[in-house]
């Protein structure tokens, strides 16, 4: 049985600065891999691969099975390789974050597919496999579902030291990269699932609220992979808290120091957690930036988003992690329905003044599955709308227009934002001070002509459409 695992072309062929491996499809294929399956994963979207080469490519494949996922916002790309796949594979299996949170709707959304796994795949996709295998009924497999059999869903895998580590050997490895890291080729790793916190507008669909983590041994395994079989050097940690237990992070630096790794990495803080020694360890282990989630410079913000941080805390967190010599990235979320336009003026001061090297804006996305999506349906200020963001060209965004926001104040804001943090001549001359290669020169020139063509285009929409 031929099973094919399918990350989908882009909606449009264009420039991508974030291109890291699919590691929900990576997760599945490994674990469907070591019970003896025969898999293969297409990243059709990082090799930028067109439409009219993937139904080629399909139609030649014909596999048995086909899997594929997906995130809401680019969802369409995902039901639009489903139907053309549809006459040539076997059985096709939806899973992924849209999917799980989605469940009630997905067959109208996309009735071609035959099979849901919610939530994680690997054990629910698997036993389903082995279902469809030997032509049995998917009745009692927890996790699945299809057009007439609802499952229960599947408990969490308890201890994720039990899961393979991701099999690079059937990806391109040398497809991905992260602009901000300073080697060409980069590779992704969750060392923890889940998380503690109640964020109003985080999808928890797929790992939950509870933080279960690898342990030490294990992620110094993965990263001996990483490093003497791929012989990658950059490393991404994708967990959504990989700051939240201080002993097991000095454990993971401890042993990339001692056994002599020249990584460099990144990974997601909380700046509740930010700690000055760990962070000076975390340097030298090659952390070379902490990404915070700060959203907000105004506290009635931060607690409509349930963020449970202070400014206070985002102050100190900036000062103690540049102090560790380690660069910070700043996520914001900008049009918050009880922030008005002066307080998103002063997030954008805030992201200034703490001085982050890089400053990610966005506006407030409702997402279903979320409490602001809930609260936006009540309030009857849900909409969906062309994204405004130089990173998410690519799809439609729901945002939140409230008394406060209308769609032109949010397309404005997010323009100052751009403009005040990004085209700052003395911001400009330290960032290309601080550069390590010429790979990362490229980089930022790259980024920074992204912001600029984003920045004329929201200016003059009509320009762009015709
Ligand atoms: C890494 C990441 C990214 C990366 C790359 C994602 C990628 N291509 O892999 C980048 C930075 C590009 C990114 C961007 C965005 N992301 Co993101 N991202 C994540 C993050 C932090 C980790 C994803 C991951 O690798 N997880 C590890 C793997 C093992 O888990 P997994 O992918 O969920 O896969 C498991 C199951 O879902 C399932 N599964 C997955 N695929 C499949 C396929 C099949 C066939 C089967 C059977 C099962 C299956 O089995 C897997 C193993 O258990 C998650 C948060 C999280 N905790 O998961 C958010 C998350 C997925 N992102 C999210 C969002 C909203 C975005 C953005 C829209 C953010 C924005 N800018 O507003 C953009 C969209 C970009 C785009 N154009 O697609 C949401 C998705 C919500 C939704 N309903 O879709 C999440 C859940 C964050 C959140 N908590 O809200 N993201
Ligand atoms: S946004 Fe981050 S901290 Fe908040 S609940 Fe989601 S993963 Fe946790």
């Amino acid at each position: 049985m031929k099973i094919l695992l399918l990350n989908p072309p882009a909606r449009k062929q264009e420039y991508q600065s974030i291109v890291v491996p699919p590691l929900g499809l990576l997760s599945v294929a490994t674990h469907l891999k070591s019970a003896g399956y025969d898999v293969t994963i297409k990243d059709a979207f990082a090799e930028g691969m067109n439409w009219i080469d993937f139904a080629a490519y399909i139609k030649e494949k014909k596999p048995d099975v086909l899997g594929i996922g997906g995130m809401s916002p680019v969802i369409d790309t995902t039901f639009k390789a489903i139907k053309i796949a549809r006459p040539y594979a076997g059985q096709i299996i939806m899973g992924g974050p849209h999917a799980s949170v989605y469940r009630h709707l997905i067959f109208d959304q996309c009735p071609d597919v035959d099979y849901v796994v919610i939530g994680e795949g690997e054990e629910s996709t698997l036993a389903l496999v082995h279902a469809i295998a030997a032509g049995v009924t998917i009745a009692g497999i927890d996790g699945v579902i299809s057009k007439t059999i609802k499952n229960n869903d599947r408990e969490l895998i308890p201890d994720i030291n039990t899961i393979h580590h991701p099999d690079r050997s059937l990806i391109s490895n040398r497809l991905y990269r992260y602009p901000l890291l300073k080697d060409r080729q980069v590779t992704t790793v969750i060392t923890s699932r889940g998380c503690p916190y109640g964020c109003t507008f985080c999808d928890k669909s797929i790992f939950g609220s509870t933080w279960r983590a690898r342990s030490v041994e294990s992620v110094l395994a993965e990263i001996d992979e990483i490093v003497n079989i791929y012989n990658i050097e950059s490393v991404i940690f994708y967990d959504d808290l990989f700051t939240l237990n201080k002993e097991r992070v000095i454990g993971i630096c401890e042993g990339i120091l001692r056994k002599g790794y020249k990584l460099s990495w990144k990974c997601e803080g909380r700046v509740n957690l930010a700690d000055l020694e760990t962070m000076k360890l975390m340097k030298r282990a090659g952390c070379s930036i902490i990404a915070y989630g700060v959203e907000s410079a105004n506290q009635t913000g931060l607690d409509y988003l349930n963020k449970k941080t202070t400014v206070e805390q985002a102050v100190k967190a900036f000062e103690l992690t540049r102090k560790a010599g380690i660069r910070t990235m700043a996520y914001f979320i900008l049009g918050i329905p009880v922030e008005t336009f002066e307080d998103e003026l002063k997030t954008i001061h805030f992201a200034k003044a703490i001085k982050t090297t890089y400053a990610q804006f966005s506006v407030l996305s409702p997402y279903y599955g979320t409490k602001v999506y809930d609260d936006a349906i009540q309030r009857c200020w849900y909409r969906e709308v062309d994204a405004h963001n130089p990173m998410d060209k690519d799809f439609k965004r729901p945002v939140i227009l409230s008394d406060n926001w209308d769609e032109e104040k949010l397309q404005k804001i997010l323009r100052i934002a751009h403009r005040k943090f990004y085209l700052r001549p003395a911001y400009i001359l330290t960032l290309l001070l601080s550069i390590e290669s010429t790979h990362q020169l490229k980089n930022y020139l790259r980024e920074f002509l992204n912001i600029l063509t984003w920045m004329a285009r929201s200016l003059y929409p009509n320009r762009r459409r015709g």
